[in-house]
């Protein structure tokens, strides 16, 4: 199909051509004209509740299919969108912001035009500091290439990018006949052989070595990679808390979710004790590595990213991380005996529960470890909720979405609305804190507007739970909410009010039930109650390992 010239439509087409259908935010006067010709055109507008709920939505939308965009007005969208953004770009998910703005013909004088903040260019100015590549198209004859500059910079760091349209500029035209550039980037080659070779050797040399698959793995689509290569050596395989169901958990090679101190011990003794490590695509984070007391030691650690490459002490300039996952399956890598590896996460508990018998958050995770599908996709928002969720089974890769490195609350409702409407196949289990709910739980309504279905489960700890565990206080108290009604307020879904067993197993086969709308499922928790993976780290923080 010919690409229009004009800024905001090829603007349009450069985000339908890399996948996106869906654009979240809401409208204001400085973007209506962009809103209009997203209206028309074959992208569908999600209006959220909030800018943030947009922001967390198309950061989830990001991570389950490859792009996502958010588009708002000036400042009092773009600024809420910040937050955001900052998580998109911490933990690397290539959202696209497109925010409206003041036409650049107003702009002369600096005259004080409503959501200004101090000058025209200080939400830009933020941005630049939240994005990999940010631009302002205000020139018509470098708009088309500097949207695929931007473009080019999300998808090759899978980070967020900014782009600000004046609202003057939106039918302009660019220049004619541009064509769309794809860059492809290439390694060295001979730097590329020299890494292969090397890291085939300290793999071949091993005794038991181990793979690290993290977030990367995902954002850049090697899962399969990761899943033949450990297929053909029978290297093990671990996760991250942030790139947790990379693959598959149920794999024979398949180890766990490594966390250090926070994660089972099996998994900690086993990696720990490897003689060589080879992380791939791994964000050594506090949190993804259980608040630093991971012991990995880089002189027995082949670490490769989109952005560094190094085999113990040194590093390798100019080597692509899909050149190198893609070498290191066609390596001469030896083939293992089969090694007995720790059992996997938490048996499924029984799918009865007793009576009388009050939920405690060990039992419903065990509990909804048996609940999972294999068309479930695991949102999981800041708090116990994160916390409790590295334990469980996913079935197949990509089936987990958590903020587990930046942390921002609120993240999980519209985090699965983001992810349903990208691949609707996928019934979300949101499982979110009643804290978190607080922030962004009205979204809720998005929901219902698109007739989206997800299951969320509310831990109501009547609180800050994850605070009270470090210091408690009249802060971590939070108004209780009567969560299940939700429905009434909305006209929609179905909510449940859950203390005991058996009220959460009838309210679960409810809900599997009921896929017209969300059903809310209030859980009713000790407030002191954690836990088994919040149980281990603080343990064994306490003990100062
Ligand atoms: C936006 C934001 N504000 C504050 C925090 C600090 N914080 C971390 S955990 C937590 C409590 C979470 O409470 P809740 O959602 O009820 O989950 P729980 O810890 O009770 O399981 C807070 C306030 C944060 N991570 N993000
Ligand atoms: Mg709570």
């Amino acid at each position: 199909m010919k690409t229009s010239n004009r800024i905001g439509e090829y603007l349009i087409q450069r985000l339908y051509d890399h996948g996106v259908r869906h654009v979240f935010g809401i409208p204001g006067d400085y973007v209506l004209g962009f809103y209009d010709l997203l209206e028309k055109s074959k992208l569908r507008i999600i209006n959220t509740c909030d800018e943030q709920g947009a922001g967390f939505a198309a950061d989830a939308y990001a991570r389950v299919r490859g792009l996502g965009a958010v588009c708002i007005t000036y400042c009092v969208g773009g600024l809420k969108v910040a937050n955001t953004t900052a998580e998109a770009f911490a933990e690397k998910s290539p959202v696209v912001v497109i925010s409206g703005a003041p036409g650049i013909k107003e702009r002369e004088k600096n005259p004080l035009l409503h959501h200004k903040v101090r000058e025209f260019d200080t939400q830009a100015k933020v941005f630049k500091q939240l994005t990999i590549a940010s631009t302002v198209l205000s020139d018509p004859q470098t708009a088309l290439q500097e949207i695929d500059r931007v473009f080019h910079a999300a998808l090759r760091y899978k980070r967020p990018v900014y782009i600000e349209l004046p609202r003057d500029l939106v039918m302009v035209p660019g220049i004619p006949h541009h064509q769309p550039s794809e860059i492809h980037e290439t390694s060295d080659p001979r730097t590329l052989s020299a890494a292969l070779g090397e890291a085939a050797e300290m793999i071949n040399a091993a005794k038991k070595p181990v793979i690290i698959a993290d977030v990367e793995v995902h954002r850049f689509g090697l899962q399969d990679v990761v899943v033949q290569l450990a297929e053909k050596s029978r290297i093990p395989v671990a996760s991250t808390l942030l790139g947790k169901s990379v693959i598959g958990e149920r794999y024979p090679f398949y180890l766990g979710v490594y966390e250090g101190a926070m994660g089972r011990e099996e998994v900690r003794q086993y990696v720990e004790s490897s003689d060589c490590v080879i992380l791939l695509g791994a964000f050594l984070t506090d949190i993804n590595l259980g608040v630093f007391t991971a012991r990995l030691d880089p002189g027995r650690s082949i670490y490769a990213t989109s952005e560094k490459l190094s085999i113990r002490y040194h590093n390798y300039e100019d080597v692509r991380f899909k050149d190198f996952m893609r070498g290191l399956l066609r390596a001469k890598l030896r083939r293992r005996e089969l090694r007995k590896l720790p059992h996997p996460p938490v048996a499924a508990a029984p799918s009865r529960g007793r009576k009388d018998n009050l939920v405690t958050v060990k039992w419903l995770f065990e509990r909804l470890n048996s609940f999972l599908t294999d068309e479930a996709v695991v949102v999981a928002d800041v708090g116990d909720a994160l916390f409790g969720a590295a334990d469980l089974n996913i079935h197949q890769r990509t089936e987990f979405l958590g903020p587990a490195y930046y942390a921002s609350m609120g993240f999980a409702v519209p985090a699965g609305i983001g992810a349903q409407l990208a691949s609707p196949t996928l019934r979300p289990l949101v499982l979110v804190g009643d804290g978190a709910f607080q922030m962004t739980g009205m979204e809720l309504s998005t929901a219902v507007r698109y007739k989206l279905n997800p299951i969320v489960i509310v831990l109501n700890n009547a609180g800050y739970g994850t605070e009270r565990q470090m210091q408690d206080g009249s802060y971590n108290d939070v108004v209780p909410w009567q969560y299940h009604r939700l429905p009434e307020i909305l006209g929609a879904g179905r909510g449940f009010l859950i203390h005991t067993e058996s009220e959460l197993d009838a309210a679960l086969a409810a809900a599997e039930q009921h896929t017209e709308s969300f059903c809310l499922l209030e859980v009713r928790l000790d407030p002191h109650d954690r836990s088994p993976a919040l149980q281990r780290l603080a343990e064994r923080l306490a003990k100062n390992i």
